[in-house]
C-alpha cells in the first residue's frame, strides 16, 4: 500500500471511528432469513404499500393462472378426437368475444389505479424534514447532508475484514454507513458522477436509478429502527456486486446527537493537505 492510499484509508478509518460508535447492536429487522418466503419485513410506508400491492397482484395472477389451467384441461378432456370425434364448424361467437375482450381491460384497469396511484405516492414528499443526496461512484457511494454541509464516502469491506461473528455479512458491509432518524420524511436525491447506478434499499421500497448529470428523488419514512441493507441495482462495471449500502436507522434525537458531531468534526478537520505532505515527508 502507498503512502497516499495509506493516508487515504486513515482518513477513512477516522471517519469509521466517529460513525461505528453509532453501529453498536442495532438489530437487522428486514435482513432475510434462511427459508424465508415473501419480501423482506417493510420498514416505510412505500414498502408497507409496495408489499399489500405485490399480495394483491399475486391473487390476480394466481386467479388467472387457475382459470386458464381449467380452460386447458376442460378442453383436452371434453373436446379430444376420442370424446368430440364431430367438431363444431362456429368460428365467431359475438359475446364471447365482448367478453373475453371486455375482462382482461377491466383487469388491467382495476391493476393500473392502485399501481399509479402508489406510483405518485412514492414520487415526492412535502416538506421533508431531512434531505440527502446519494451519490453512485465506480464503486462506492457518496452521501451528502446538504443542509449540514456533511458529506462522507461509504466504501465496501474487504472480506479479510468482515467480522461473521459479530453478525457482519460478506459483500454488504461498509466503512461508513449512512445514519438517519427514524420517523421523518427524508427526502432523497439521486446522482452519479461517472456511470448508471441504483441506490437500493428493499426495506424501504426504494429503488431510483442515479443518472450522471441527473437528479432523481424519491422519499421515505423509516418505521422501525435498525440496521438496513441494500446493493446497488443498476450495472456499472467491473465492481458493481462490490457496492453495497447499509443505512443505519436511529432515532430522531440519536441522529440529532451524530448530527451535531459530524458538524463539529467538520469544522475542526485538521489541514487535510498539511497531513498528506507530513505523511510523505515522514
Ligand atoms: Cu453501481
Amino acid at each position: 500500500m502507498t503512502r497516499i492510499s495509506a493516508f487515504f484509508t486513515g482518513w477513512v478509518l477516522t471517519l469509521v471511528s466517529t460513525s461505528s460508535a453509532w453501529a453498536q447492536d442495532l438489530p437487522t429487522p428486514s435482513f432475510p432469513v434462511p427459508w424465508q418466503l415473501n419480501l423482506q419485513t417493510p420498514a416505510s410506508p412505500v414498502a408497507e404499500q409496495l408489499v399489500e400491492f405485490h399480495n394483491f397482484l399475486l391473487v390476480i395472477c394466481t386467479v388467472i393462472s387457475l382459470f386458464v389451467l381449467g380452460l386447458l384441461i376442460w378442453c383436452a378432456i371434453r373436446y379430444n378426437a376420442k370424446a368430440n370425434p364431430v367438431p363444431s364448424k362456429n368460428a365467431h361467437n359475438t359475446l364471447l368475444e365482448i367478453v373475453w375482450t371486455a375482462i382482461p381491460v377491466i383487469i388491467l384497469v382495476v391493476i393500473a389505479v392502485p399501481s399509479y396511484r402508489l406510483l405518485y405516492y412514492m414520487d415526492r414528499v412535502e416538506d421533508p424534514g431531512l434531505t440527502i443526496k446519494v451519490v453512485g461512484n465506480q464503486w462506492y457511494w457518496t452521501y451528502e447532508f446538504p443542509d449540514y454541509d456533511i458529506e462522507f464516502d461509504s466504501l465496501p469491506l474487504p472480506d479479510d475484514e468482515i467480522d461473521i461473528a459479530a453478525g457482519q455479512h460478506r459483500l454488504l458491509e461498509v466503512d461508513t454507513p449512512l445514519i438517519l432518524p427514524t420517523d421523518t420524511d427524508i427526502r432523497i436525491l439521486f446522482t452519479a458522477t461517472d456511470v448508471l447506478h441504483a441506490w437500493t434499499i428493499p426495506a424501504f421500497g426504494v429503488k431510483l436509478d442515479n443518472v450522471p448529470g441527473r437528479t432523481n428523488e424519491t422519499w421515505t419514512r423509516i418505521t422501525i429502527p435498525g440496521k438496513y441493507y441494500g446493493q446497488c441495482s443498476e450495472l456499472c462495471g467491473i465492481d458493481h456486486s462490490y457496492m453495497p449500502i447499509v443505512v443505519h436507522a436511529v432515532s430522531p434525537e440519536e441522529f440529532e446527537a451524530w448530527r451535531a458531531e459530524q458538524v463539529a468534526a467538520n469544522d475542526n478537520t485538521p489541514d487535510d493537505a498539511n497531513r498528506l505532505a507530513a505523511l510523505i515527508q515522514e
